[in-house]
């Protein structure tokens, strides 16, 4: 009762910004992502009848006792769904720079469903994937499916329709996703968090759900006419838009640093200069620049000249959900 699986980081170009149940991770609105090429996660799960508890193991050590309790009740989703009692050693990998702020949720819950469902022969297809995936991180949904992802977030209360599903595959258009990492600071507001106090005390919220699904809608016919100025101009506003509901939320709050900015100010500036350069920024200060592969040296060059910038890792769109065979290694008897 063992299996491995690893999935990939995607960045959204339409955010998922609020929850209408958080329960249940759904969301107010449908959004749009890149599944990343670079960045991932390896999950090994394996279920054992000599455990009374789950185990997590993240890169390498022992996780805490919060994230075992949170690790716990997505698993325990898991057992609800298989009808089958047995707890798990979770043996966790990530590519992914998380001190530095880039989300390793998504990955982490994609790997984390498809491996799980797997170990427990329950053969579940990519929607049912996604729908599982969701009920741990809701942008983890979109992870499992390379290339460019939808998220549609359904109307009925339990759930059922909110799931992702692919718009175009990675090598349908190749983009170039510089991923910016600032010189860490310790992040003040999670994105769970954020979102939830946005949606409850921010006058500017209705104003995100009024043009979301607009931004939506010409994101995706940018992507149906691979016109790269129509997608980088409503993915750079829909962000805009994001965090400007951040500022409007009681107690109010920012994600950005001056670092942020001089980054934006680079991308606005070799737009200037004729290069289509857009930038994009999660619930965190890093900024993620997207442009076509033709310009991705250059960009990254002078994404790197700013001082506040520690590195600059290039991607492209990668693929989904992958399994792997079984490690050797023994986590129980
Ligand atoms: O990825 O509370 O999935 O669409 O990254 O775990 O469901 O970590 F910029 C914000 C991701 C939100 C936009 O939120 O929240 C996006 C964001 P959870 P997530």
């Amino acid at each position: 009762m063992e299996a491995t699986a690893r999935a990939y980081t995607n960045i959204a170009l339409i955010k998922y910004w609020g929850k209408r149940d958080e329960q249940l991770f759904l969301p107010m609105n449908s959004s749009l992502s890149i599944t990343l090429d670079q960045f991932y996660t390896t999950t090994s799960v394996q279920f054992c009848t000599c455990l009374s508890a789950d185990i997590f193991i993240l890169n390498g050590q022992l996780a805490s006792e919060q994230e075992t309790v949170k690790i716990s009740r997505f698993m325990s989703l898991l057992r609800d769904l298989s009808g089958k009692k047995l707890y798990a050693v979770i043996d966790s990998t990530n590519k992914v720079p998380t001190a530095a702020g880039f989300a390793s949720s998504a990955s982490g819950y994609a790997a984390l469903a498809a491996a799980g469902t797997k170990a427990l022969g329950m053969d579940s297809d990519d929607q049912t994937l996604s729908k599982i995936a969701r009920q741990g991180s809701g942008s983890a949904c979109r992870s499992i499916y390379g290339g460019y992802v939808e998220w549609q977030k359904g109307d009925k209360e339990d759930g059922t329709d909110s799931y992702a599903h692919q718009i175009l595959e990675a090598q349908d258009w190749n983009l170039s996703i510089l991923s910016v990492l600032l010189v860490p600071e310790p992040k003040e507001v999670l994105s769970r968090e954020g979102m939830k106090r946005t949606v409850e005390t921010s006058p500017f919220y209705a104003g995100w759900l009024d043009t979301v699904e607009v931004d939506l809608n010409t994101a995706k016919s940018a992507l149906q006419q691979r016109d790269f100025e129509m997608l980088g101009n409503v993915l750079e506003g829909n962000a805009l838009k994001m965090h400007a509901t951040t500022l409007g939320a009681n107690p109010p709050f920012m994600y950005w640093t001056s670092a942020t900015l001089d980054v934006m100010q680079q991308v606005k500036e070799l737009r200037a200069t004729g290069i289509q350069a857009y930038f994009t920024i999660d619930a965190g200060p890093n900024v993620k620049v997207l442009c076509q592969p033709k310009d991705e040296q250059i960009v990254q060059e002078k994404l790197k000249d700013i001082p506040a910038v520690q590195d600059v890792y290039l991607c492209h769109p990668g693929p989904g959900i992958t399994y792997l065979p079984q490690s050797k290694k023994k986590n129980c008897c």
